[in-house]
């Protein structure tokens, strides 16, 4: 056999002990839990930055609609699923001076789970963000369906907050409101009326 003419290689054949085995699986879950949190993270950034930027896109577009027509695009609520954000790409309800398209498409997104995992409706004059009364125009940052509760919006709004806004989610031009809005739903003032 191996062992007689091979002594060295006979030993290899044994393969692990079991201490060293647990050894080795100790060794790789230490790994797994300091790499996951932290690919989590990344994943979790990457999102962040993504909405940060389509919120900025959405609002230079409503600043580009506005100035060659002299308003804002109309609420979307009214349009179903299928036409979010229509008037930003194509001239849906037939204004006058429109010369777009202001964005190629309407970003649709499913960065997080559910059937609002973070979408993004148009709602126009909507929200009061300047505290006179009157509603201002901005995009929502919905959550509805996406099985995250008031706390977990919360702490996505506010990562969103950091990158766009003031870094406070209950003031600036980008906020979650759940005591005075859809609590599901965050909401960025792009323009005061
Ligand atoms: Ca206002
Ligand atoms: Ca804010």
């Amino acid at each position: 056999m191996f062992s007689n003419r091979y002594p060295l290689f006979a030993k290899r054949l044994k393969g692990f002990t079991l201490i060293e085995l647990i050894v080795v699986i100790a060794i790789i879950g230490v790994l797994a839990a300091i790499i996951a949190p932290n690919a989590f993270k990344v994943i979790e950034k990457a999102k962040i930055a993504r909405v940060v930027s389509d919120l900025k896109a959405i609002k230079s577009a409503a600043m580009g609609y506005y100035s060659d027509t002299g308003r804002f695009p109309p609420n979307d609520d009214a349009y179903g699923a299928g036409l979010r954000g229509v008037d930003f790409v194509r001239n849906y309800s037939g204004v006058a001076a429109w010369d777009g398209p202001y964005l190629e498409k309407w970003p649709q997104l499913s960065l997080w789970a559910g059937s609002h995992g973070g979408s993004y409706q148009w709602q126009g004059a909507w929200a009061d963000f300047s505290g006179d009364g009157v509603a201002d125009e901005c995009v929502e940052l919905n959550f509805g369906g996406s099985g995250f509760n008031a706390q977990d919006v919360n702490r996505i709004a506010l990562m969103v907050d950091r990158g766009l806004d003031d870094g406070n989610t209950g003031t600036g031009n980008f906020c979650h409101w759940p005591d005075r809005w859809y609590w599901h739903c965050a909401y960025f003032c792009v323009a005061y009326d």
